[in-house]
């Protein structure tokens, strides 16, 4: 399969690439980094990678995790500080296996950590669960979130109205979902539109969907919306979103051409207009991040799988400055020094 072959060619590549950052995590292996900013300290929402016995598929069964911890750093690049076991599956009613990459928001004080696993029908869900502090333990509600299906949440605070983003396809189970029902997998053909990344707004009290899920459009500069074969923009999973002068940023992984890219829109629901590449492919298949402004810089917040070698589901964390440039396009971010 492609996720095989990708990490044969790293394994080779590790040995020879210099990273311009360094992991954050030497410890253990983490992924996924979604950062925020509380209470002037920098939190990180990883997942949380383990060795496996579970076949190598496009699925993503190798991705077998099963529980989180939460870091925080004093300053940029700094030591991160492991803060323990902060969800495990056995305590999520619900879930079957593979916690896959989370997002936490803070409201009020209260601090939730939202997160996908497959429920006990083997269906991707997102749950959440909170705690009084940003680091755990969080308690998780006893079911997942209603109406919500597929992976990779992301909670966006505009001024107090919350915007969980989510969706991915392959193993993250788009492909299943149409018109908000489950039905049998279905691809678009190359020559019409891509499946689309979900969002909906939550409720005031930040664990329910408050409207129905919709689906983002994503536009080439033309005003076209994205084809499903056009890979290199297409929408894969990871959705992120950031606000900079105003506009709003929506970032995603292109899945199996291996990048970072964004779009951008005056408004939260999109339409997003496709803008360019924000980091260049990793070592190892995929590739996650977050963005996020600390101490008066922007950050992408990424991973890669340098520290195990090229496997390509150990992965560890890593941080490097990001820069909105004048004409407010994002500076392509190359992970290896040339
Ligand atoms: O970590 C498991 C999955 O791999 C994530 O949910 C995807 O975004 C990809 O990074």
């Amino acid at each position: 399969s492609d996720a095989e072959v990708t990490n044969q060619i790293d394994i080779q590549r590790a040995k020879e690439l210099k990273g311009i950052s360094e992991p954050l995590v030497t410890h253990m292996y983490t992924a996924d980094p979604s950062a925020h900013v509380f209470n002037g300290t920098l939190y990180i929402y990883p997942s949380h990678d383990i060795e496996t016995n579970e076949p190598m598929n496009d699925d993503g069964d190798h991705f077998a995790m099963r529980d989180y911890h939460v870091f925080s750093l004093e300053q940029p690049q700094g030591i991160a500080k492991d803060h323990g076991v902060a969800l495990d599956i056995a305590d999520v009613p619900w879930a079957s296996k593979q916690m896959w990459a989370p997002d936490a928001a803070e409201k009020d004080g209260t601090y939730y950590l939202y997160f996908p696993a497959r429920d006990k029908a083997g269906i991707f869900r997102i749950g959440v669960a909170s705690s009084q502090t940003p680091y755990g333990p969080f308690v998780a509600q006893d079911d997942y979130i209603q109406g919500t299906y597929s992976i990779d949440p992301a909670v966006y605070n505009d001024n107090g109205d919350y915007y969980l983003y989510f969706g991915g396809i392959w193993g993250g189970q788009l492909q299943r979902w149409h018109n908000n029902e489950l039905s049998d997998e279905r691809y678009p053909a190359e020559n019409e539109v891509a499946i689309k990344p979900r969002v909906a707004k939550l409720t005031n009290d930040m664990i329910s969907l408050a409207e129905q899920v919709r689906e983002i459009t994503l536009l080439d500069e033309q005003g076209q919306e994205i084809l499903a074969g056009d890979t290199d923009r297409r929408f894969f999973e990871g959705p992120w979103l950031h606000k900079y002068a105003g506009t709003y940023y929506f970032s995603y992984s292109t899945g199996d051409t291996h990048k970072i890219v964004y779009a951008t829109s005056d408004n939260p629901y999109g339409p997003f207009t496709y803008k360019g590449v924000i980091l260049n492919p990793v070592l190892g298949w995929t590739t996650h991040h977050s963005i996020a402004q600390y101490q008066g810089k922007w950050y992408l917040f990424y991973h890669d799988s340098s520290l195990s070698g090229g496997q390509t589901h150990l992965r560890s964390i890593k941080m490097t400055e990001l820069i909105h440039q004048a004409d407010g396009t994002i500076k392509t971010i190359d992970p290896y020094e040339q």
